[in-house]
């Protein structure tokens, strides 16, 4: 899987690419993340990619020559199955989403920035509007991270042991059980004794117990739904 992430801030997103399962993931062969920098493709001579908005509105709008002239590159390259824009009004992205990107081949993230970006563009090349929760970013960089993150550590092989994407918080729509490393006693706090009995029914019984009821305790709503 290939994501192409356009910014106004690469540097924001350059640490995040580079470090940890992501890097091991490009290593790998995995997927690919290219980070592209918006000011790159500007005909502007002061390197300008916003401007004043039509009638009279505070803010800066994100215009449409650098914005259709990166994503125009980047589809003479190869076809993209969705071109995504960040921003506080978009679908709600969630783990459903998440699992369906990861099935997807070659992805554009267009971060959004200012007081947004010329609509034209909203209507001609974007094909997925996508937000990460309500309340309001400077910037999409940290939104096109955590859902390259949420997505990435999907795609097979990316994680050592695939069951453990498997059995994630929110995947069932159940919280996830607590889980515990040695010392089985530290400083009096015990582990609890049936995960130590090495009984594996009485154990996935016990899990699957906690998951209910710390969703039933702090997440109820995903125990209502559908
Ligand atoms: Cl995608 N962008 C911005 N600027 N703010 C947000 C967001 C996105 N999602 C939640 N808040």
């Amino acid at each position: 899987m290939r994501i192409d992430i356009i910014t106004v801030l690469p540097e924001m997103l350059d640490g995040f690419v580079n470090t940890s399962i992501l890097a091991r993931a490009q290593k790998k062969g995995l997927v690919e993340i290219h980070v592209h920098n918006l000011r790159d493709y500007t005909l502007d001579k002061h390197r300008r990619v916003d401007d004043y908005p039509f009638g009279g509105f505070a803010g800066m709008v994100m215009a449409c020559q650098p914005i259709d002239a990166c994503i125009s590159a980047l589809k003479a390259e190869r076809e993209y199955d969705e071109v995504i824009f960040t921003t506080p009004d978009g679908e709600q992205f969630d783990q459903p989403m998440a699992n369906e990107l990861s099935l997807k081949r070659n992805l554009i993230i267009l971060c959004g920035h200012y007081k947004g970006i010329d609509y034209r563009i909203r209507e001609h090349l974007i094909t997925k509007e996508v937000s990460i929760g309500d309340y309001v970013l400077t910037g999409g960089e940290l939104a096109a991270a955590v859902m390259s993150d949420a997505i990435v550590r999907l795609v097979p092989g990316v994680l050592s042991d695939e069951q453990s994407a498997l059995s994630d918080s929110f995947q069932d729509n159940l919280l996830a059980a607590p889980v515990y490393t040695r010392p089985a006693d530290y400083k009096g706090w015990k582990v609890p004794e049936v995960l130590l009995s090495g009984h594996e029914a009485k154990i996935k019984e016990w899990e699957l117990a906690q998951s209910l009821e710390r969703t039933q305790r702090l997440r109820p709503d995903l125990l209502e739904e559908k």
